[in-house]
């Protein structure tokens, strides 16, 4: 069978869905999917491409930036700011959204994304990745700010990551399933690996920082406590856990066997609103996972549907196999 590179897939896609997959919008994806090869050459080169350690900065959100994440950030804007395709970029790394310079032309998508997600991984050579998601600028804006970039993510056109991990890997949703390309290293290209990606509705392999327990609320001390409570507890059967630390890693386990993934707003982040992102962590991951056949709730409500107040909003995050995600949200609304 012939290999279907990313390039193909993408247009034939044009072809078959024109109303959503426009020119722009592939050309876009290709761009975004060039830069994150440049990453993995650089994340593959490890301690002999000198990027691992601390830069020395911390960004908006006070975290210390590593090498890697400035360096994944700067070659996702250098790829991204020439090709007439975005009307601006935003970032985790970023505190403002950063415009195409005049310059260059400018197109009808927003660009947003976490440069390299799981940067505690980094410097350990466990697997880490991009996040992104593409939403419209609104109609008739030119010089787009943060308030333009607030949209839910329902709105979203296309989300991606990639996984840095044994191989290279890139998962694709433009709203209708979810498809898997593997990096071919001796081609250097993005290789379609599977489509239609599906989440199993019914999982018992769950992810949470475990660490976190006593600042959990009651409605997570419940679900956890049933589930580890196994075979002889209320669930009548074991379940296992499984934390990589970096959500890209964690929702691929979860997209390729399914799984609960959960990132509470619990007593030691409250004040933040969460500890993950609402623009480029939960939302991109909350459309793919839907995609699949998956659900992504904050606890009470879908993710997609949280109309986003600010750039770096942070939510809580329950996300997977459909069946376990109603539950804990169920527990959360009190009607289980
Ligand atoms: P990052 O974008 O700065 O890497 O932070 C997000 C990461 C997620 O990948 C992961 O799920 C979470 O932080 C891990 O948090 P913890 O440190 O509690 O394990
Ligand atoms: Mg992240």
């Amino acid at each position: 069978m012939t290999a279907i590179s990313l390039t193909r897939f993408l247009l034939e896609a044009q072809r078959e869905h024109p109303d959503v997959m426009t020119p722009d919008l592939r050309l876009l994806v290709e761009v975004v999917a060039r830069a994150c090869k440049t990453i993995s050459n650089a994340v593959n080169k490890g301690a002999l491409g000198n990027v691992l350690g601390n830069v020395g900065t911390t960004n908006v959100q006070g975290e210390a930036q590593k090498k890697l994440d400035v360096l994944s950030n700067e070659i996702l804007l250098e790829a991204n700011e020439w090709g007439g395709h975005l009307a601006a970029l935003a970032s985790e790394e970023m505190d403002e959204p950063h415009p195409i310079p005049n310059r260059f032309p400018k197109g009808e998508y927003l660009l947003v994304f976490d440069p390299l997600d799981g940067s505690s991984n980094i410097d350990v050579n466990v697997s880490i990745g991009t996040i992104f998601s593409v939403l419209r600028c609104p109609e008739g804006v030119r010089e787009p700010t943060a308030d333009d970039f607030l949209q839910p993510g329902s709105r979203q056109v296309v989300a991606g990551y990639t996984v840095y991990g044994p191989s290279t890997i890139l998962v694709l949703t433009f709203g209708r399933g979810v498809a898997c390309f593997t990096l071919d290293r001796e081609q250097g290209s993005f290789v379609l690996t599977q489509r239609d990606l599906r989440i199993p509705e019914d999982t018992s392999e769950y992810a949470i920082n475990a660490s976190n327990r006593r600042h959990w609320d009651p409605p997570v001390q419940r679900y956890i406590a049933e589930l580890d409570a196994g075979r002889t507890g209320p669930r009548g059967r074991d379940f296992n856990m499984r934390w990589v630390g970096s959500m890209v890693a964690d929702v691929h386990r979860i997209l390729t066997r399914g799984g609960i993934f959960m990132y509470p707003v619990d007593a030691k982040c409250r004040d933040k609103g969460g500890r993950l992102r609402l623009l480029y962590e939960a939302n991109p991951m909350g459309f793919i996972v839907e995609q699949a056949g998956g659900a992504a709730t904050d606890g009470r409500q879908r993710i997609l549907d949280v109309p986003p107040q600010a750039l770096h909003q942070r939510i809580g995050v329950f996300l997977g196999s459909r069946n376990e995600v109603e539950r804990v949200t169920a527990y959360h609304l009190g009607t289980a």
